[in-house]
């Protein structure tokens, strides 16, 4: 994502000492309409659109402030931390539960895997694989299994191993389909019936390269099951990364970590400084 904000400004600057296209460029940027519309209205209001350098820094001020607004909740070390992953089809949640596993398991931390897609057999095996690669712990239920009966089976054995950390990977579901989200729900609330706390958060994986869609996403995901965090993976490719700092401002939720690569390495915490640096063009 390091050099497209030049481009835009290019491409949205039709002469010398004209005006900038802030919208359509923000837009481009894929920070959503709110931010765009909030951002484009401050700039005016500050008498700053002709002044392309002023605006990037007002722009960079603001993105700043609005990612900097949160701080992650700690969690009780008694019982595991239960971090539940959800999201459409193919954004990454299986590769992302591995990579949680791996960063934390380098941590000291014991990890417990829990393959809550009982949908497809070659869900099961490729987070098997993961699991057996980090060397984590790894629970399954049987193929058509209630996907909340694994998760709840899951909690008990992370439990009785005394992990530190359980990651439950689940099947990716559209939000239209009602019935998947139910289940998402149930995961939840089922997991809520072991330790009141769990699950400790609830993130929503989205594939970079979809742009603003993620925003969609996200409010969907949000109103049925309830996140508390975003991942936003494949960023090592053609993705801008606005929608960061959109999902941010419209939703309140913050992105925790993103993904940068295929390897189980390649995740990142987010960092908020570095994200509004690179997204400048570093
Ligand atoms: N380049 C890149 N590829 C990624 C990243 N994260 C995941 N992928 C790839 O995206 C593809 C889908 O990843 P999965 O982890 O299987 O996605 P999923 O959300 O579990 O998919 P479903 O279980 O079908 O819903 C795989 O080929 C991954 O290697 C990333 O950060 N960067
Ligand atoms: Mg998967």
């Amino acid at each position: 994502m390091k050099t497209f904000w030049r481009k835009l400004v290019e491409k949205f600057t039709p002469g010398a000492g004209e005006k900038v296209d802030w919208e359509a460029l923000l837009l481009e940027a894929d920070l959503g309409l709110a931010l765009t519309e909030r951002l484009t209205r401050l700039l005016s209001d500050e008498g700053l659109t002709r002044k392309p350098r002023e605006a990037e820094e007002r722009i960079r001020q603001e993105l700043r402030r609005i990612l900097t607004a949160h701080t992650p909740k700690v969690a009780n070390p008694e019982r595991p931390e239960v971090i539940l992953l959800v999201g459409v089809n193919g954004g990454g949640k299986t590769t992302t539960a591995a990579k949680l596993a791996f960063l934390h398991g380098k941590e000291g931390k014991r990890v417990v895997l829990a393959a809550a897609d009982t949908f497809r057999a070659a869900a099961v095996e490729q987070l098997e694989m993961w699991a057996r690669r980090i060397g984590s712990r790894f629970v399954a239920g049987s193929p058509g299994a209630d996907p909340a009966s694994v998760a709840f089976r899951a909690h008990l054995q992370a439990e009785e191993e005394k992990a530190q950390l359980l990651i439950v990977d689940t099947a990716g579901r559209l939000a239209t389909k009602s019935n998947l989200m139910l289940e998402a729900g149930k995961i939840r609330r089922t997991l809520a019936k072991r330790d009141p706390e769990a699950p400790h958060h609830v993130w929503l994986v989205v594939d970079g390269t979809v742009g603003t869609n993620a925003l969609s996403q996200a409010a969907e995901f949000h109103r049925a099951v309830g996140l508390s965090g975003l991942i936003v993976t494949k960023l090592d490719g053609s993705a801008k990364g606005g929608m960061i700092a959109a999902v941010q401002e419209e939703l309140g939720i913050p992105t925790v970590f993103v993904g940068t690569g295929e390897k189980v390495e390649d995740l990142e915490s987010f960092d908020s400084e570095r994200y509004v640096e690179e997204f400048f063009g570093g």
